[in-house]
């Protein structure tokens, strides 16, 4: 391809995507696509970790990669795919599992939020193994450079050490990624609950505000956004449903949480909410627009031309593994 560095990073394409996810993660990767090799995959293998409806499934893959597209991600510069176009990912997987221990994945918080607390009774199999294939995802196309959440930092130190271990038994054959975690606006909380992040999965619609919700839907959930004691808009650790909302408005509108503050100084919480939401509201309004004007069969073409353009990539690296452990080609 090109010897810029490369980028790799990937959405699962389950439940509603929220303003967390596009501030914490794909407003990032837009700025780095013009700097590196930018790959950005639709992730389905990793969404069936949880059960989900076959045809919701469909659905939402050609929505996420419409969002990809609808945010600024240009398919002129940067890859986008589906996962399971590139059965590659699930091959090295294997491998990779070879080389995991239990106990580490044991140790991953994701699995042990969605496993009630590490009660893996009820949970597949493949929930468990979700950061193996994660890190063959990335290791896979020699990837520098991972742009997530800080809530996956854990899952690329993962991939950095299962890396090594390859390299270290059968000799140089990866390269090591580093997670990229954007500073401000990184960890977006849920606006029901301020010390948990804000998430797809959350019981409440009322903890996230969707990509796609409405102008209306917007002003009554931020209405209902739970404040904390007091009625002076300040900006500190110890009024962390406040400290949110501003970081929220802060990414949104350009200001600093400083300018924020001074100007709503004799304001209350009703003026910053409806603010708050008409700022959410003129990110959402022209995204919307944009996304509805992709049609289906669109979408489709740069997804194949996406997983055409990758396969390559992935194969060799795949082959290179494999004749390493010892497998005839
Ligand atoms: P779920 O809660 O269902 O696990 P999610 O909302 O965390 O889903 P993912 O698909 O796991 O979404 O994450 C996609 C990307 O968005 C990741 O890079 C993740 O770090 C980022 N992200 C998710 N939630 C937030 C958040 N609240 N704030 C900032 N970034 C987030
Ligand atoms: N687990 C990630 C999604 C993901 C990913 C990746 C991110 C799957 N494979 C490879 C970066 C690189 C999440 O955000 N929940």
């Amino acid at each position: 391809m090109s010897d810029k560095k490369r980028i790799f990073s990937g959405i699962q394409p389950s439940g509603n995507l929220h303003i967390g996810n596009y501030l914490g993660a794909i407003s990032n990767w837009i700025k780095l696509q013009d700097e590196f090799d930018s790959i950005f995959c639709v992730v389905d293998s990793h969404a069936i970790t949880v059960p989900q409806d076959p045809e919701t499934l469909r659905k939402k893959t050609l929505e996420i990669a419409k969002i990809y597209l609808a945010a600024g991600i240009d398919p002129k510069k940067s890859s986008i795919f589906i996962q399971s176009h590139v059965p590659e990912h699930a091959e090295l997987m294997w491998i990779l599992n070879t080389l995991v221990k239990m106990s580490e994945l044991e140790k991953m918080t994701q699995f042990k939020d969605k496993a009630q607390n590490g009660n893996s009774e009820s949970v597949a199999v493949g929930l468990f193994d979700y950061p193996v294939l994660m890190a063959a995802d990335i290791l896979l196309y020699g990837t520098e450079i991972v742009p997530v959440g800080e809530d996956q930092k854990q899952h690329v130190e993962l991939a950095r050490d299962l890396a090594k271990r390859f390299n270290h038994k059968f000799g140089e054959t990866f390269i090591i990624p580093k997670a990229f975690i954007k500073e401000e606006g990184m960890r977006v909380m849920g606006l029901d609950d301020p010390t948990k992040k804000m998430s797809k999965s959350a019981a409440s619609e009322y903890n996230y505000i969707s990509l796609t919700d409405d102008v209306e839907t917007v002003k009554r959930k931020i209405k209902k956004a739970v404040t904390d004691s007091g009625s002076e808009i300040i900006y500190a650790d110890e009024k962390p449903a406040l400290k949110n909302l501003i970081n929220i408005y802060a990414s949104f509108s350009g200001k600093s949480p400083k300018e924020i503050r001074t100007l709503y100084v004799g304001k209350g919480y009703g003026d910053f909410k409806t603010d708050l939401a008409q700022v959410i509201n003129s990110f959402l309004t022209p995204f919307q627009e944009k996304l509805n004007a992709i049609s289906d069969e669109d979408v489709r073409e740069i997804l194949r031309a996406g997983a055409e353009k990758v396969k390559p990539i992935a194969k060799a690296k795949l082959e290179e593994v494999k004749k390493k452990v010892g497998f005839i080609l």
